[in-house]
């Protein structure tokens, strides 16, 4: 009896694994920066093949002394960005990070973004957990992943 607890320790340890993988973060991408410049923005979308929904609740990057999520609102004619707490991922359903939308933003670069690198993301989600993925840096007037 006593032995047979390691293996439903190991099964329930894989079924965690298994729900984590039904979230994937596709064709992450940001965009060259000036060389003095300090801010910057990461776009991807988040696909949720699950049954049950989940969020995205937080972003690290090493290239950045800050990262948050972020979103814009219009104020007047004016897009204004906002920090958001968590980002909901609908179960089956997708949401997508883009220009004048929701963005994981880069406070405090720590150098410039060169076009042709990739950066190192973290996202972590409420289920899910941690998905580490890079970002590929596209031309400075991107708007969309190549
Ligand atoms: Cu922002």
């Amino acid at each position: 009896m006593r032995a047979g607890w390691p293996i439903v320790v190991l099964l329930l340890a894989l079924a965690g694994a298994a729900r984590a993988g039904e979230i994937s973060v596709q064709s992450p991408w940001t965009r060259a920066t000036a060389a003095t410049a300090r801010t910057g923005a990461i776009y991807f979308t988040l696909i949720n093949r699950g049954a049950v929904p989940d969020r995205l609740m937080a972003a690290t990057s090493p290239v950045a002394e800050t990262v948050e999520l972020h979103t814009h609102i219009e104020e007047g004619d004016v897009l204004k960005m906002r920090p958001v707490e968590a980002v909901e991922v609908p179960a089956d359903g997708r949401v997508t990070f883009q220009p004048s939308g929701l963005h994981v933003m880069l406070i405090g670069l720590r150098k410039a973004l060169k076009e042709g690198q990739s950066v190192p993301v973290v996202l972590i989600f409420e289920k899910a957990g941690r998905i580490a993925t890079e970002a590929r840096v596209l031309p400075v007037r991107a708007q969309a992943p190549q």
